[in-house]
């Protein structure tokens, strides 16, 4: 057998590496870096490899499935198409639009086949109820960009590859491979920077990102926005802002600084256990950098002040006169931007959900109110959800009362590959053919790559005539639905054309033929400066007081008159590298070896509550409660516990052979749908208050 090669970018994380796909009749047999790929330069990661046993797993669904009680029947597409559609547009005929909701899991954002057919199928749908992963994830990213530079994904990225100094908060790209800030190799990148300049990160867990930075300051989970600011003030006391690169465009800032100015520098130490010293040093440090780039992630985004903090970092990057300069942070501007024409622009708050009245931002409501908006009877309530690409029973809050609640739709459809702790739920599952078998250009990652890249990705192989393409299923449900509701429908055409089109109104220069005769992609260059000449504020101005975020100032003024409290331990999450929210866990790769659900506490906190390392603790929560192996770990901050998400496979329906046979619990059985974000409403995953014991 000839065994053919072919380079396409990797779907399994934001570092979008080049790889080389070695097959021998549409079989994949190897898969390995590739080096000539100019921006991942040879890059792999396990889970790349472990792409071998996602496309050969015998539990991957390959035809659509129709629910009977407990049973599952293979059906037709186009009977499927047509089920699906009558009974999404029956649902809202008796009950209204708002009774069909919609849940987006994170791979849609990985597949043009997904992210670029979805909007089409929502316009039709025009429900309120639209939520996605990205609420317990980047909202506040986002919001403080709409905001500050008047578009959700005018989103500055760090220059890692030429800053001098990085202050890196609540992210451990060495785990996750970095997000928003697509950067394949970071180790690598990390390394170098670390040899030139200085790499400081914050975060309540020594992390393996930790290991490799010069500097690790532990911080009490959600008080980064107090640290922020006392390192503003040190800043303030030091000189005036360095505005003179930004043409007179920066609205404000005084009195975003005013607000900032009554907050005690050692009340701050007190608060985030970090010394007074040290928070000077820092802001001296960043200060004193000729390039500085400040980025805070995961951990800073998911917790109650995450917005706060968001808009603190811009505003520590805009003072030091890094936004938008290179080698400090700058949007990056792609050959397909996310921004201008007929791009939303992240509005906020043109309605409410209907139970606890959370804003809508971007066309979306936040997941936290998910469950209650399917639980909660009345006019309104959802009846029917569409899931794509998504698992909200193990990754959005409360979990197990979201898994009571799918129980009770009248209709769920889900566009999934496998039957896991969601889709069993679902009456009908459609399951795309591979993502190897379409073209596919990267709409979001390059828009948040360290280097101006673009590329554009052929099929290894064409799809069987018995599969459907993800932007086949997308295409084919808004057809059916709309027929079904007697509404007009136009499909998008093939991708080949969508990829196209993108590239003509980006009006870099670059077209499809070009990518397309660049297996290995296209290297662009570094980024360059192009916020002020994008802004999209009303203004045409950096915003840097915004209204609510001011407000956020003030509710954290109040918080903190509050005593603290004792006794009680913090949960935080945690990434690993074999392992990827919660879908990846039934590929042989990836799982085997030593188990990796455990608790982490500090050995200060076990001794404090009698508990031995290694033996298996309740947790409980204001929510739930768990049962999981609680490991003593010297990389804890005292009082902060750490336990990863996406395990908590052992339930009832569930088809996934290997994934049956993880052990671990649920981190988002913990979680509480009453912790969000004051401003965005995104969840606060991190941060939450915890108790453990010994199990009885
Ligand atoms: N406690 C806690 N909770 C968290 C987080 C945390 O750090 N802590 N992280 C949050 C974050 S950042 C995120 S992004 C979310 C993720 O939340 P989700 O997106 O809801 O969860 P995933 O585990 O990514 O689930 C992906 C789903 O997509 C399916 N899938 C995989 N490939 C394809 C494909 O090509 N097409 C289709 N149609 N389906 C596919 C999988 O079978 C799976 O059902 O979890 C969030 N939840
Ligand atoms: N291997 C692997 N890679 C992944 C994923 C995966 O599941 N596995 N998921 C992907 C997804 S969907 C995303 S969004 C990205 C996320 O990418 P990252 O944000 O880089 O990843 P996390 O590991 O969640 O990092 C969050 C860090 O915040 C810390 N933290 C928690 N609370 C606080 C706090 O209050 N303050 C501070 N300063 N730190 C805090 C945690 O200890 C943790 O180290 O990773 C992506 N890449
Ligand atoms: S780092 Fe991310 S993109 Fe690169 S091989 Fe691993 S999963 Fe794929
Ligand atoms: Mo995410």
């Amino acid at each position: 057998m000839t065994r053919e090669s072919r380079f396409r970018a990797c779907p399994l994380c934001e570092a979008i590496c080049g790889l080389d796909f070695q097959f021998e009749a549409q079989r994949l047999v190897a898969i390995r870096g590739d080096d000539a790929d100019p921006f991942s330069q040879g890059h792999i990661c396990p889970k790349g490899n472990a792409i071998l046993d996602l496309e050969t797993d015998t539990d991957r669904l390959k035809h659509p499935l129709r629910r009977r009680g407990n049973e599952w029947e293979e059906i037709g597409w186009d009977e499927a198409f047509a089920l699906a559609g009558e009974r999404l547009a029956a649902v809202q005929l008796k009950h209204g639009a708002s009774a069909v909701g919609v849940y987006l899991g994170n791979p849609n954002v990985h597949h043009l086949g997904h992210i670029a057919y979805l909007p089409p199928l929502l316009r039709a749908l025009k429900t309120p109820n639209v939520f996605s992963a990205s609420s317990v994830d980047q909202w506040p990213h986002q919001l403080v960009c709409a905001q500050m530079y008047g578009h959700q994904f005018l989103l500055p990225i760090p220059d890692v590859d030429r800053t001098d100094y990085f202050l890196m908060l609540g992210a451990n790209p060495l785990a996750s491979m970095g997000s928003l800030m697509t950067a394949p190799g970071i180790a690598r990148r990390l390394k170098a920077l670390t040899a030139r300049g200085k790499l400081v990160v914050v975060d309540p867990r020594r992390t393996e990102t930790a290991d490799v930075a010069s500097e690790h300051v532990f911080i009490r989970p959600g008080t980064d926005a107090l640290f922020l600011i006392g390192v503003i003030n040190v800043l303030k006391r030091q000189r005036p802002p360095r505005l003179q690169g930004y043409a007179g465009k920066v609205r404000d800032l005084d009195v975003a600084l005013a607000a900032l100015s009554a907050f005690d520098v050692e009340m701050i130490a007190v608060h985030t256990g970090i010394a007074v010293a040290t928070i000077e040093r820092i802001a001296c440090e960043l200060d004193a950098a000729p390039r500085a780039a400040v980025y805070g992630r995961m951990g800073v985004s998911t917790q109650t002040f995450g917005t706060l903090t968001q808009w603190l970092i811009q505003l520590i990057n805009l003072y030091t006169g890094n936004l938008d300069r290179e080698g400090g942070v700058l949007p990056n501007d792609a050959a397909i931007p996310l921004t201008g024409e007929g791009t939303a622009p992240g509005a906020r708050g043109r309605w409410k959900s209907r139970v606890r009245g959370l804003q809508e931002f971007a066309g979306e409501l936040p997941v936290a109110a998910l469950v209650e908006e399917i639980a909660t009877p009345g006019s309104g309530q959802i009846r029917a959800l569409l899931t794509s690409a998504g698992n909200p029973v193990l990754s959005t809050p409360d979990g197990r009362a979201l898994e009571a609640a799918l129980g009770t739709l009248d209709f769920m459809v889900s566009v999934d590959v496998y039957i896991n702790e969601t889709t069993r739920h679902a009456d009908l599952i459609l399951p795309p053919a591979s993502p190897f078998t379409q073209y596919h250009y990267d709409l979001i990652f390059n828009s948040f790559a360290v280097r101006r890249v673009a590329r554009v990705n052929a099929p290894l192989w064409p799809q069987a005539g018995d599969e459907r393409a993800d932007w086949e299923i997308f295409n084919a449900l808004g057809a059916a639905y709309a027929q079904a509701a007697g509404k007009p429908f136009a499909a998008l055409p093939e991708p080949a054309a969508v990829i196209a089109a993108g590239l003509k109104r980006g009006g870099s220069g670059l077209d499809f033929d070009e990518l397309a005769a660049a297996p290995h992609g296209l290297d662009l260059g570094p980024l360059r400066p192009n916020l002020l000449t994008r802004l999209q504020t009303a203004s045409g101005s950096i915003e840097c007081a915004p209204s609510l975020l001011l407000d956020e100032v003030a509710r954290l003024k109040a918080q903190i008159r509050e005593p603290m409290p004792v006794d009680t331990l913090r949960l935080i999450g945690r990434r690993e590298i074999r392992s990827n929210n919660s879908w990846m866990h039934n590929a042989a790769r990836l799982v085997k070896g030593k188990p990796r659900h455990h608790l982490l506490m500090h050995p200060a906190d076990l001794f404090a509550r009698g508990l031995e390392d290694g033996t298996t603790v309740r947790m409980r929560s204001r929510t739930g409660a768990i049962s999981v192996e609680a490991r003593a770990s010297e990389t804890m901050m005292p009082g902060v516990v750490c336990l990863p998400h996406g395990f908590g496979h052992q339930r009832d329906g569930v088809r996934l052979t290997r994934a049956a046979a993880v052990v671990g619990a649920s981190y988002n059985d913990l979680t509480d749908p009453a912790a969000l974000d004051g401003a965005s409403g995104n969840a606060a995953l991190n941060g939450l208050p915890v108790w453990v014991e010994a199990a009885s």
